[in-house]
């Protein structure tokens, strides 16, 4: 954002002035911004002005941006540990909030190649696919696609229910621990469907997720991929050094 000398003192004033209707719209528990020609006759600044101060604003994650719908007050945001495998139950009971799902598809289907690989099955083999909404106070947060061996079919069928965590149904009903995890991250884009569950608000972008689980025996037990909305959800993980910096050999 290329500023004159002449427009930066506006800008930082229209900057704080903003923010400080921000932090007023996130009392009121709202997250509409007005339009870019409200904010100019308000503050009595020109559209020009007005982007570029939201565009400040926007770098800061105070607030988002959707095309052709506006600006939106970026709220706080769920943490999942990453240092510990954990289930979305677990996750959200820690934090003290209810955690939610619907089930948008439980069904068995040919296993696509890749997922054939890493669950380790033949490629003519069949998977269980259980696609979830999952929501966190209510409030729809990630979608996971989650590829789990056929024979844990039947088990699901007759256990699995909307809000079950399947977890803890997997250690209760078939002996199977999950252990441990391969899990990577990156940002991806919303299909239009996916924009639809997660509510007109949503950012057209989400944290990209995939992971794949290990039971008690090592051997693959889901691989799942999933999208959570960007604007709602961060990870966080705690780091400790290995060795004293001044004796770091490479
Ligand atoms: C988490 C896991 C997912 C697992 C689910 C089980 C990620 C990216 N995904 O959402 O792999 O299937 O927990 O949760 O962390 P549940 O036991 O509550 O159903």
């Amino acid at each position: 954002m290329a500023l004159s000398r002449r427009s930066r003192p506006k800008h930082s004033m229209l900057v704080q002035q903003l923010l400080a209707l921000v932090q007023e719209i996130r009392d009121r528990g709202e997250t509409c911004l007005p339009s870019e020609r409200e904010l100019g006759e308000q503050f009595g600044v020109s559209r020009v002005t007005v982007r570029n101060a939201l565009a400040e604003l926007e770098e800061q994650g105070q607030i988002y941006r959707v095309q052709g719908k506006g600006a939106f007050v970026s709220t706080e945001k769920f943490h999942q540990p990453l240092s510990s495998l954990t289930s979305f139950t677990q996750d959200m009971d820690s934090q003290g909030m209810v955690s939610g799902a619907r089930i948008l598809a439980l069904e068995t289907i040919p296993a696509p190649r890749m997922v054939a690989k890493l669950l380790r099955i033949s490629e003519d083999s069949q998977v269980l696919l259980l696609r979830r909404l999952r929501s966190i106070n209510a409030e729809p947060i990630a979608i996971e696609n989650c590829y789990l061996p056929s024979h844990l079919g039947q088990v699901l069928q007759s256990h699995f229910r909307q809000d079950s965590s399947l977890y803890a149904l997997l250690q209760k009903h078939c002996g199977i621990t999950p252990v441990w995890a391969e899990q990577s991250f990156e940002v991806g884009s919303l299909f239009p469907w996916e924009q639809n569950l997660f509510g007109e608000k949503a950012p057209p972008y989400a944290m990209c997720t995939t992971r794949l689980t290990f039971d008690q025996n090592d051997n693959p037990i889901e691989y799942v991929e999933s999208k959570y909305r960007a604007d709602r959800y961060a990870y966080h993980v705690r780091m400790e050094a290995q060795h004293a910096y001044g004796e770091y050999r490479p």
